[in-house]
């Protein structure tokens, strides 16, 4: 009877979900995290989207990887510092994305943080940054077409590490230099080796002034604010070697007063140096510079959501260090601001939030995450740990969802693992490195899934996807200079400069050749004229180097040097449409020689 009752109600409750579905009702989504098996909860169906992007530094490759989440899904890479042909980005000369690279250095970076603009402490979907720690870039993506639309080297230190945006409106970008060296030029004995903490106007990236800071500064964050930067210093030894950066038993976390060092601009107590006014906070007449003492060589330097605590994460020493920031500048002995000191265990690296009054602090050593209670360790409660989970292996950086604004959804966390060892396919001597998904959204962490990262995962930050959606724009808005559908032409500008004016249009280009004479510069001018989202076209020219990737909507230019006569073949490099092998033109070079 029991059996026949569940029977029959299995199928009137079939026959509810399935009509359900018919009538497009989104009944088949995953159960909420917490609910379920694992499998279900990192499942999005196929056509649906993931709840969350995450922008994930591509490390040595240069590039900033978005994947949604929970899926996992790779979405696609933004090249920032490195030139990737699939995008057209600066892989051909003579287009304004590789001019820009190459004029702010080498063709290739090492990317460790992405960060995200903020309006009221919260993401407003308009700009991400990420620096270049090999070259002292940094740069700025657009998050309405994800793509670099800036890139700078910031005068005056080596090493861009730390970077950070101050909170709550996005006032100033901050990175520092992790690498003392002459700062400012002119310091020439080790002895006096320095580094300075850039305040970037975030949208030119021009430092509008830097603080000489000692040590080697690190990881920064910014009050929520605006008043406070800090950043962790791991060798105020000053010194030059392992052995020497290990020397004391006590290290720092620097805090700069924004508002002392911007009156110390104004009041003129800066010196210049490449252009750059810089402050050195042992000269100013207001205090500037905060030094509070926290133990050996601190890693993570992170601001808790309520904006209450700053924590440095121990790294050479198993504790994490909580600092009230309200008493920074209140206090007479700056370890009066140490609020409490948790040990949590070994190599602790990074500290990130919920919003539910927990730390979650990566431990390098131990190989796992350790979730803590901010208020029993401030309290002296020994019962402050929560839980551990182990990760595959090494984790350094770790980021919760919406972490670093002031309302963390403290849903997921992502651990970016060193090592991967035996987690995956083997691939020869070198693994892959690991990120894995973490489910913090009840009492104990749960452990989703583990997907490959390309070297070196570093950090992670990740945006409610109902919240950026509303700023990815579908097509790009003609330019004053597109080309007009019918407008294609080449123009003689000179006696050896040609302008070739083109459309690109499913499957033709507006021109079906051109012809040029021998070592003529040619400048080329395309437009994609198609106003429907995806139907992207490309023009690589064969054996000139060149491909350029065009957008709907979108104009680019490329200018090169015709210097192999002959028949050049240009085509399409996206996959447009049946016609897309036709998609294709000559360039005819005439001989010099006539
Ligand atoms: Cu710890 Cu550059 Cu974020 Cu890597 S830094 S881990
Ligand atoms: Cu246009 Cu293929
Ligand atoms: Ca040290």
């Amino acid at each position: 009877m029991s059996t026949r009752l569940t029977l029959s109600s299995i199928i009137v409750l079939g026959f509810v979900f399935g009509f359900a579905l018919l009538g497009g009702c989104q009944t088949a989504r995953a159960p909420e995290p917490g609910v379920g098996d694992v499998a279900s909860q990192i499942y999005v169906p196929i056509g649906e989207w993931d709840k969350y992007y995450a922008f994930l530094s591509g490390g040595q490759s240069g590039a900033v990887y978005v994947y949604g989440l929970p899926s996992g899904r790779y979405i696609r890479s933004i090249p920032v510092y490195e030139p990737r042909a699939g995008y057209g980005y600066a892989v051909t000369p003579g287009t304004e994305q590789y001019e820009r690279l190459k004029a702010s250095g080498p063709m290739w970076g090492d990317t460790h943080h992405p960060i995200l603009s903020e309006t009221g402490g919260n993401y407003d979907g308009k700009w991400l940054w990420i620096n270049d720690k090999a070259n002292s870039r940094i740069a700025r993506i657009d998050l309405t077409v994800f793509e670099t639309v800036e890139i700078a080297k910031i005068p005056n230190l080596q090493a861009t590490h730390g970077i950070a945006v101050i909170s709550p409106d996005t006032s100033y970008v901050i990175a520092n230099g992790e690498f003392r060296a002459e700062v400012p030029p002119g310091r020439v004995d080790v002895d006096s080796y320095g580094s300075v903490m850039a305040f970037l106007d975030p949208m030119t990236l021009e430092p509008r002034f830097e603080v000489l800071m000692p040590g080697n500064t690190d990881i920064n964050d910014s009050s929520k604010d605006g008043r406070w930067a800090f950043t962790t210093i791991y060798n105020l030894e000053g010194g030059l070697t392992v052995e020497a950066m290990i020397q004391r038993d006590e290290d720092a976390i620097a805090a700069i007063d924004i508002r002392a060092a911007e009156r110390a601009v104004e009041r003129g107590e800066f010196t210049v140096s490449e252009g750059v006014k810089i402050i050195d906070p042992d000269a100013v007449t207001e205090r500037v510079l905060y030094l509070i003492p926290v133990p050996k060589n601190p890693h993570g330097c992170d601001v808790t959501p309520d904006g209450k605590y700053v924590m440095g994460s121990g790294k050479l020493s198993p504790t994490v260090t909580v600092i009230e920031i309200a008493k920074i500048d209140q206090v007479e002995n700056l370890r009066d601001a140490i609020a409490a000191q948790p040990e949590v265990g070994l190599g602790p690296l990074h500290t990130t939030f919920d919003g539910r009054g927990n730390a979650y602090t990566s431990l390098f050593v131990d190989s796992q995450l350790v979730k803590w209670n901010i208020d029993k360790a401030v309290a002296g409660d020994p019962t402050y740990i929560v839980d551990r989970v182990d990760v595959h292996y090494n984790v350094g950086h770790t980021q919760a969802t919406l972490a670093e604004t002031v309302s963390p959804t403290g849903e997921y966390l992502l651990s970016l693992n060193k090592l991967s060892k035996d987690q995956y396919l083997p691939v020869g001597p070198t693994m892959p490195e690991a990120q894995e998904l973490i489910d913090i959204s009840g009492e104990k962490m749960k452990l989703l899934a583990s997907f490959p990262a390309e070297p070196e995962p570093h950090d992670a930050v990740f945006m409610l996807a109902e919240d950026l959606i509303p700023h990815v724009i579908q097509t790009e808005e003609l330019s004053p200079d597109a080309v007009a559908e019918g407008e294609s032409r080449v123009e003689q500008v000179g006696p050896n400069e040609v302008h070739v004016y083109m459309t690109a249009i499913r499957s033709k280009y507006g021109l079906n050749s051109f012809t040029v004479k021998e070592g003529d510069k040619v400048t080329v001018t395309m437009t994609n004229v198609e106003t429907i989202r995806d139907m992207s076209h490309g023009w690589a020219l064969e054996d000139y180097g060149i491909n350029v990737a065009l957008d709907p909507g979108q104009t680019r230019e490329v200018t090169f040097i015709a210097d192999k006569p002959g028949t050049h073949w240009y085509y399409c490099t996206w996959f447009c449409s049946a016609l897309h092998l036709e998609m294709r033109g000559r360039m005819l070079v005439e001989p010099a020689d006539g």
